[in-house]
């Protein structure tokens, strides 16, 4: 039997909180990374005729990640993947999905978390043009870097229009991300998981899609996002450094720490 295949854009925090569960389940996968842009026709390749994926609020009809099951099924969209691999291969003790509480968190989080935090990373960090060139080196391909040298401020342009960054819809993400902190702050106080007494997928949703603020890296068990030797801008290492310091952001690196990885049955 072929393995799963992932198609994602690389660094995409939509994209972790699927191989955090493929990881956890132990469950063999292999990944085709591009760069935003060129996820395109490897995800339409894949998806069109077959009736799979569709453009929500917060992405498009071709937006990764894909998962390639290993008897050949489609599924688009994190929350359906993690979903299918819960049902697949977690005993019943270790299911992802309790209790219908988790599924609204996680399509909360979905909704609002991701999409700000990733205006912001962007709008902060896409400027600079050590950091893109740093990121693209460690991560993807080399046909992909040589095009990214070409096609990298067509591209950056892009990513800033189709997501509507500037510096008003920013400003409206801080304000998301920290009243989203701060709900998760409250709610954490007093204990270990966001529902119940187990991780759940509203954990990892939590966790994966607050990281690009927090900037987690490999060393701190992200599975892509590189340790850097670019310097960052001071309002990112500001922001940053603020959203650790709150309970949220202590709880999103306590799961990466102690829960990113393969657990034994
Ligand atoms: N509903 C989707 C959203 C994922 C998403 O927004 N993915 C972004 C990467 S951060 C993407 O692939 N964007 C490109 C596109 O929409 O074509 C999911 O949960 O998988």
């Amino acid at each position: 039997m072929a393995d799963h295949q992932l198609i994602t854009i690389v660094w995409s925090h939509y994209n972790e909180q699927v191989r955090w569960v493929l990881q956890r389940y132990g469950v063999e996968w292999r990944e085709h990374a591009y760069l935003p842009v060129f996820h395109f026709l490897p995800v339409m390749w894949e998806t069109l005729g077959r009736g799979v994926g569709h453009a929500d609020k917060v992405s498009s009809r071709f937006s990764t990640p894909l998962l390639i099951t290993d008897e050949g099924r489609r599924i688009s969209d994190s929350r359906e993947i993690m979903k299918y691999l819960s049902d697949r291969f977690a005993e019943k003790k270790n299911h992802l999905y309790p209790t219908a509480e988790v599924t609204q968190l996680q399509n909360y989080f979905h909704d609002h978390l991701g999409p700000a935090t990733r205006k912001i990373v962007y709008y902060m960090l896409l400027p600079s043009p050590e950091i893109n060139q740093e990121m693209v080196k460690k991560l993807v391909s080399l046909p992909q870097q040589w095009m990214f040298k070409f096609l990298g401020s067509i591209m950056t342009n892009m990513i800033t229009q189709n997501l509507h960054i500037n510096e008003k819809t920013v400003q409206k993400s801080l304000q998301k991300v920290r009243q989203i902190f701060s709900e998760i702050s409250e709610r954490i106080q007093s204990r270990k998981y966001l529902v119940g007494r187990k991780i759940s997928a509203a954990d990892i949703s939590f966790a994966c899609l607050a990281s690009p603020v927090l900037w987690i890296d490999q060393s701190e068990g992200h599975s892509t996002i590189p340790v850097l030797d670019s310097k960052f801008p001071k309002e990112f290492i500001d922001l940053k450094e603020e959203l650790r310091a709150t309970p949220a952001g202590q709880f999103a690196l306590r799961l990466f720490k102690e829960e990113h990885q393969t657990i034994k049955a």
